[in-house]
């Protein structure tokens, strides 16, 4: 028996109690389709669509080739038959649904017509995404008869990165093993790659890169004769669901496989082998989708080795890939990790920007630069990165983290979703107001070939696939946010909850308001004011103010006795608010005005600076990490109020997850508080206890 929380959010378990689903017999005892037992995303669609509503009738729908006078699910293709052509949808040409678009119609028979629900897709994949919709519409218990729904995906690329190692760990993980690999082997026949793609379709996912950013010496060789069988299979699982696969790849391959004495991007030799590597991949996966780079970036190969720039790396790839519609995915993530703490002008927060910027209009079309989300690492708080949107004639998505390396590490609940939503509705103001992420991410500010999102997969070989059963809301979230980013944090919490824990009020207003202060506590716990960094050094939980105070990594605070933060400023700092257009950098450039969320970011001020709470710095930090703490222990009790409303599995599961993050929150509280207080002198005006 599987662990409660496998299924994830695709249990289709159907509240009985709702009146709705009593009718569903009327439409769905037949299903009319042409695509049962094929492969691809509309075989796909049709095996998902035959399950889950076996799950919610509990008798299987009869299939038939056509439509007759009795209602029905009619599915396919927009246009494969006359019940699902333009006219019977009501949609007039030119408005054709995008590929990846579906339409779900109620069509009433009227003066003797067909009475059925049609679900078209713009294509296959769009069917399948249609199918999952139409599945959440059951599983929460919607009604059928009116339904009229047309929905395509805001962004094109829609993707998943994994940081597994073939040794079978991964980079980052906090919920098992990989899933793909073990002992130096890819898993390709497993039953759970094939139910991870699923739960992917079923968030709109199109994409997936299946290695570490960090390719070693096994993962080079994915790229060779040994190990492309088996990407093949990998890929043939993932493209029944409509998602691309793609490789990250060594910069150096050539050269650490032995077989060029260099890795110049302007060498010929080195030209011709990935040449040849590309023709050789896309004879294994027609479909496939590209690579993944990270060079020059935390001690990986690049072409700065040779006196080259990003543009000459990633231009030498792309043209490999280019006659087969492959994409490079090259990352932003360059930086000096051996700074010297003394030197407070070099700022890593400046270093995507004066990487990249320079080189705009040099990348090839099927370059993509992928960005992280702000201009340091996954940090709880950091402002955007200013080098979004900066390069109008170079494609970019921007790259979140699933994965909480910095956010609780799936010991501590941290949804993420209401930090992704402000990054993406964050004006960057560069082409003029209403420049925000959201719309240069969707190709709508510039007209950028490829756009969109990648983020890092937060899932392993645990039980119910993410450690902590409430992380699977990132998960779900990411994907759900990135199809359509105008929905809401707590939209999606409320529709994640729904349909893992079902509709029961007490429960299901219990886990939305955990999900929805999540961040906020964390924020509280951990990083005060916008500061982040005082993590224990490479594991990244736990507290350790000065772990990375005195290292080579460019992540300080300088705290002192009398103050604390990073002057960042143009008139007396690092310059890097000079990164920003002219309106958004002065907001955070002035004391006045920089968001309280981000002052330490932007200022080194005294701790009795005064935010515009009221409230001093150092007292921000003692009501904080109290506060945290406190909300941590009503949750406790909150949960234990939840005893037979959630199974026991999933109930004792989260409990001691809990006790955990009470723990953890805990030590937080009285690290952070003691330090500070050490520091400054500064009595907590509460007169609580700090040691
Ligand atoms: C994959 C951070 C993480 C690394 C990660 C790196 C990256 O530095 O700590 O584990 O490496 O980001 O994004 O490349």
């Amino acid at each position: 028996m599987k662990n409660k929380g496998y299924q994830a959010w695709l249990g289709y378990r159907i509240p009985a109690e709702q009146p709705a689903t009593a009718r569903y017999g009327h439409y769905l005892g037949r299903l009319v389709t042409s695509l049962e037992g094929r492969q691809g995303p509309g075989g796909t669609a049709c095996a998902e669509l035959l399950e889950g509503i076996e799950a919610s009738l509990g008798r299987r729908p009869q299939i038939l080739g056509e439509l007759d006078a009795n209602p029905a699910l009619v599915i396919g293709v927009l246009g494969e038959t006359a019940e699902l052509g333009p006219d019977a949808l009501g949609m007039k040409t030119p408005e054709v649904l995008p590929p990846e678009g579906y339409r779900i119609l109620t069509v009433r028979g009227q003066s003797g017509g067909p009475d059925y629900i049609a679900l078209a897709g713009g294509s296959e994949s769009g069917l399948l995404y249609g199918a999952f919709h139409f599945l959440r519409l059951l599983r929460t218990g919607a009604g059928l008869e009116t339904l009229d729904i047309r929905e395509a995906p805001r962004n094109r690329l829609r993707m998943i990165n994994q940081w597994d190692n073939m040794d079978g760990s991964v980079e980052r993980g906090y919920a098992g093993r990989s899933i793909f690999y073990k002992d130096g082997q890819v898993l390709a026949g497993s039953q759970r790659i094939r139910d991870y793609a699923r739960l992917l379709a079923s968030v709109g996912i199109n994409g997936i890169s299946i290695n570490n950013v960090n390719v070693h010496r096994t993962e080079t060789l994915l790229l060779t004769e040994l190990y492309l069988p088996d990407v093949a299979r990998v890929a043939a699982v993932f493209r029944d669901y409509g998602i691309r696969l793609y490789l990250s790849v060594n910069y150096a391959g050539p050269l650490e496989l032995g077989d060029t004495d260099t890795a110049d991007p302007l060498d010929p030799s080195v030209r011709s082998w990935w040449q040849a590597k590309a023709a050789e991949v896309y004879r294994y996966v027609p479909d496939f989708g590209g690579f993944l780079v990270k060079a020059d970036s935390e001690n990986r190969p690049g072409p700065f080795t040779y006196g080259r720039d990003h543009a000459d790396g990633a231009n030498m790839l792309a043209g490999a890939l280019e006659p087969y519609g492959g994409i490079v995915l090259w990352r932003c993530f360059v930086y000096n990790c051996h700074q010297d703490w003394r030197d407070r002008m070099t700022d890593r927060a400046r270093a995507a920007y004066d990487h990249f910027k320079p080189l705009d209009g040099r990348f090839k079309d099927n370059v993509i630069l992928q960005i992280k989300n702000g201009p340091m690492d996954f940090q709880v708080r950091e402002p955007v990165s200013p080098l979004f949107g900066a390069m109008a004639h170079t494609n970019q998505v921007m790259e979140f983290q699933i994965t909480q390396e910095y956010t609780g590490q799936q010991k501590h609940v941290c949804y993420l979703v209401p930090q992704w939503k402000q990054v993406l509705d964050f004006d960057t103001r560069l082409a003029g107001e209403g420049s925000t992420v959201k719309r240069i991410a969707a190709g709508e500010v510039y007209p950028y070939a490829y756009s969109g999102f990648a983020a890092v997969s937060n899932i392993g070989d645990d039980a119910n696939w993410t450690g902590h059963h409430l992380a699977q809301a990132n998960l779900y979230g990411y994907g759900r946010l990135i199809w359509n980013p105008e929905l809401e944090a707590e939209e999606i919490a409320d529709e994640w909850t729904r349909l893992t824990f079902g509709p029961e009020p007490a429960v299901l207003d219990t886990v939305k308001g955990f999900l929805m202060e999540s961040w906020p506590i964390y924020e509280k716990l951990t990083s005060p004011l916008g500061v982040g960094w005082m993590v224990t050094p490479h594991y990244h939980y736990g507290p350790d103010v000065d772990g990375y105070e005195y290292s080579k990594w460019g992540t300080y605070h300088f705290s002192d006795c009398r103050g604390m933060g990073v002057d960042r400023t143009v008139a007396t700092g690092t310059g890097y608010t000079g990164q920003y257009t002219p309106e958004v950098g002065a907001v955070y450039e002035d004391l006045e005005t920089c968001p309280d969320e981000l002052l330490l970011f932007f200022h080194h001020v005294p701790y009795t600076h005064r935010l515009k709470s009221g409230k001093t710095v150092i007292q921000h930090i003692y009501d904080t990490h109290f506060e945290g703490v406190e909300l941590v222990e009503k949750w406790r009790s909150a949960w234990l109020a939840l005893e037979g409303k959630v199974d026991a599995e999933r109930f004792s599961e989260v409990r001691e997850r809990l006790d955990v993050q009470l723990e953890s929150a805990c030590q937080w509280r009285d690290v952070i508080n003691t330090y500070f207080y050490r520091k400054s002198g500064i009595p907590d005006a509460g007169s609580r206890t700090i040691y």
